[in-house]
């Protein structure tokens, strides 16, 4: 039996107006370029789990209405996100006409499972690993299942993970590589669609086994570089500073998403500079408190550090690591001033890169129920929306052309090359002031 794994590839937007600002500088179009390119870990690690006698082949479709199809295989597994859910939908609906049986899984799915089920022969609801032997049982038996719901059985233990077949990559195609050392988040944003939704729990991969994963990648490919795949890194410290430990031993260097409380750890930010961390991601979403309250709905995470932000970007980006701040627009409270309070923070705060995004209500979410119930969705069905630079709502203190002509703006602003140069400038003068420092006191203490 041959099994194709495929990713529906490419970034996704309804309006690429907003990435051709962006991108109109070099390097953040090699950067976005670089990005891209990721391919599916959640696939690669379902191929790492499936029997040796069955042959696997990771595919990428960017075009599900005109890409040829490949009729070498027995059986796929699609993966898709909300934003390409009907993308994949044509995908499954184009094999099953070559009589190909489809399984469809990802967060897409999980999330739209009853229209998903359409399409597919099968659908897998949550994590993969717990399923993925059923359902290739159940597929070499004929006998598919039409909903694997991994929600019903018990929580996924990331110390069962299996390798993923990081060998199916060809080999000169990706620059960049995704690894995996946690799963979930202990906070819980209104609007967050990432692996929360997948599973609830917060879980960490032993060190032992994602410094296995970095090496296997290190012996297939020249110099990788890894963006971890991760939801926030760095929330169980006794792991995350294991982990930074090994790390540094590997001569790596990457990228991760984490939340704000990295800066309240000096020994955490060393260890992360000696491992090699190039870049954090950060969820800041908006400088201001009276925005922001709400947004974390567990214990009002974010709006309680509002005041620190600035402080803290500083003290990270002091250490040598860059933070690519994200700020969402269109959040419930946000009025016009919510753009120059953006550029404002990005300007006292000298982050090195920022991310904006318009608010994105995705089905399952609980921004979704709530805006649905408030009959403020502008599209239930326009998923294709979900790509977090297109607008799928009616603000609450604007109209959506003044929100999307204020964002454009900003844009523009932001990612002008005299304020990213400007930003640059900061961050390495402050790195020569540490160095410098660093030194000073070598030599005091020898
Ligand atoms: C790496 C990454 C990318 C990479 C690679 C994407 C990919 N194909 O995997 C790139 C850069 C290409 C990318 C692009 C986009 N991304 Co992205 N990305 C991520 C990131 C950082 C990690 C995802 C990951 O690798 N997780 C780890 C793996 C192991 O998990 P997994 O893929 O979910 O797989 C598991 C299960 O879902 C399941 N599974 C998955 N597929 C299948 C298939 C089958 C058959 C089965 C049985 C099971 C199964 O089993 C796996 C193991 O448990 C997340 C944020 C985060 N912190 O999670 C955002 C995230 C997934 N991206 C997001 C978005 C919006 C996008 C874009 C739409 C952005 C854009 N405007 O273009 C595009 C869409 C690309 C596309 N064509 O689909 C959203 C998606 C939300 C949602 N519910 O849809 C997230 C959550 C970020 C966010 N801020 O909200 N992304």
């Amino acid at each position: 039996m041959r099994i194709g794994f495929i990713a529906v590839s490419g970034l996704r937007l309804c309006k690429p107006e907003v990435l051709e600002l962006g991108l109109s500088f070099p390097a953040v179009a090699r950067r976005a370029r670089e990005i891209e390119a990721l391919p599916s870990l959640g696939l690669l690690t379902l191929a790492g789990m499936t029997p040796g006698h069955i042959d696997c082949e990771y595919l990428e479709v960017r075009d599900v209405e005109l890409d040829d199809l490949p009729t070498r295989f027995d059986a796929v597994a699609i993966s898709s996100l909300s934003g390409t859910n009907k993308e994949a939908f044509r995908l499954c609906d184009r094999f099953r006409e070559l009589g190909v049986p489809t399984v469809l899984g990802g967060l897409g799915p999980t999330l739209q499972p009853e229209l998903a089920a359409r399409h597919a022969d099968a659908v897998v609801v949550g994590e993969g690993e717990p399923l993925w032997p059923a359902v290739v049982a159940d597929l070499e038996r004929g006998a598919l299942r039409k909903v694997y719901d991994a929600k019903a059985g018990p929580p996924f233990d990331l110390a069962d993970a299996p390798m993923p077949r990081f060998d199916l990559l060809s080999p000169d195609r990706y620059p960049r590589f995704t690894v995996q050392s946690q799963r979930g988040c202990p906070l819980s944003c209104e609007f967050c669609a990432a692996s929360i939704r997948l599973a609830p729990q917060f879980k960490v991969k032993p060190v032992e086994k994602f410094i296995a994963e970095v090496r296997r990648l290190k012996e297939l490919f020249k110099k990788p570089f890894f963006e971890f795949a991760d939801d926030n890194t760095f929330v169980n410290r006794k792991h995350a500073k294991a982990l930074m430990r090994a790390l540094a031993k590997e001569d790596v260097r990457w990228f991760t998403e984490t939340d704000l409380g990295v800066a309240e750890d000096d020994e955490l930010l060393g260890l992360m500079r000696d491992a090699g961390c190039a870049q954090i991601l950060i969820g800041f979403e908006s400088p201001r408190y009276e925005v922001l309250d709400g947004v974390e709905q567990n214990s009002n995470w974010k709006a309680n550090r509002a005041g620190r932000y600035v402080e803290a970007v500083e003290k990270i980006q002091r250490h040598g690591i860059t933070v690519n701040g994200c700020l969402v627009f269109g959040l419930d409270g946000a009025g016009p001033e919510q753009f120059k309070d953006a550029l404002r923070f990005a300007r006292d705060s000298g982050l090195y890169d920022v991310q904006i995004t318009y608010m994105t209500p995705f089905p399952g979410t609980p921004l979704w129920g709530r805006l649905s119930e408030q009959g403020r969705l502008l599209s239930e069905e326009a998923t294709e929306r979900c790509t977090l630079f297109d607008i799928n709502f009616q603000p609450d203190t604007m109209s959506v052309d003044e929100l999307e002509e204020g964002f454009l703006k900003l844009a523009g602003a932001l990612y002008h090359p005299r304020f990213v140069a400007e930003r640059t400038r900061r961050f390495k003068r402050h790195l020569r002031g540490r160095v410098r420092e660093e030194r000073r006191m070598r030599s005091a203490g020898s």
